[in-house]
């Protein structure tokens, strides 16, 4: 298998962490998002979207982070990240679409987003309308999550499941970018399960080298 991925990417946090939870072999080819390597013709037609990450598997291409967490764990059902009863999965489809939906899209990603991707995509100064707005949208969907994880060592409960992996990815930059994560002890401490995960730790350990390679060189 091969990703395409930027390190210092949230999703690639959990793509990364994940690969190395399961020792699944795969190559990694990094697109420089600032250098524009996802408005190539070549990469284009592997995900016409001009976002990363995109998996290729021989002939098979996936993209959008859920679906190749989703892909890499059924690569060893023996882990049960990805569940093998109807409502196990119905489960972590449903915290799988509210990352995408609400998480990402409406948090912790909008606020990453206005404060560190703009900048690397060249798209000019954070705007604090959408900064305020992802902010408070964080309160709002933090909570959610804070009251699921009371009594369940997990998202779902006594199993760890690739909804973990999705969802856990951003606190780091939730951290990073002022979030107020503090409010919320159950997210602390079902992301300190995470963080002793080892390949958690590498995979934060990366994406941690790959921000400041990529912030000193913007300021170099
Ligand atoms: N829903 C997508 C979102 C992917 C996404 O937004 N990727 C961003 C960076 S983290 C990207 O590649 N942006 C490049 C661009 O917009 O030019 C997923 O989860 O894979």
């Amino acid at each position: 298998m091969k990703l395409y991925l930027f390190p210092p990417s949230s999703r690639v946090l959990a793509i990364v962490a994940l690969k190395n939870h399961l020792a699944l072999d795969c190559e990694f080819n990094p697109i420089d998002l600032g250098r524009g390597d996802q408005l190539t013709p070549e990469y284009l037609a592997l995900n016409p979207n001009r976002k990363m990450p995109t998996l290729e598997d021989g002939e098979f291409v996936l993209w959008e982070s859920n679906a190749i967490l989703f892909y890499m764990a059924a690569k060893r059902p023996e882990s049960g990240l990805w569940p093998s009863d109807l409502r196990g999965q119905a489960d972590v489809l449903r915290w799988l679409a509210w990352e995408s939906a609400h998480w990402d899209a409406e948090s912790c990603g909008m606020v990453a987003f206005e404060k560190a991707s703009k900048a690397v995509l060249g798209l000019g100064a954070p705007d604090p309308a959408f900064i305020a707005r992802g902010e408070q949208n964080f309160v709002r969907f933090a909570a959610v999550l804070d009251d699921q994880l009371k009594g369940r060592a997990w998202l779902i409960g006594e199993r760890l499941t690739i909804a973990d992996f999705s969802i856990g990815a951003f606190v780091p930059s939730a951290a990073r970018f002022g979030l107020p994560l503090a409010r919320f002890s159950e997210i602390g401490r079902w992301y300190e399960g995470l963080a002793a995960l080892p390949g958690w730790q590498d995979a934060v350990a990366a994406k941690d080298a790959a921000t400041a390679a990529w912030l000193a060189k913007g300021s170099g």
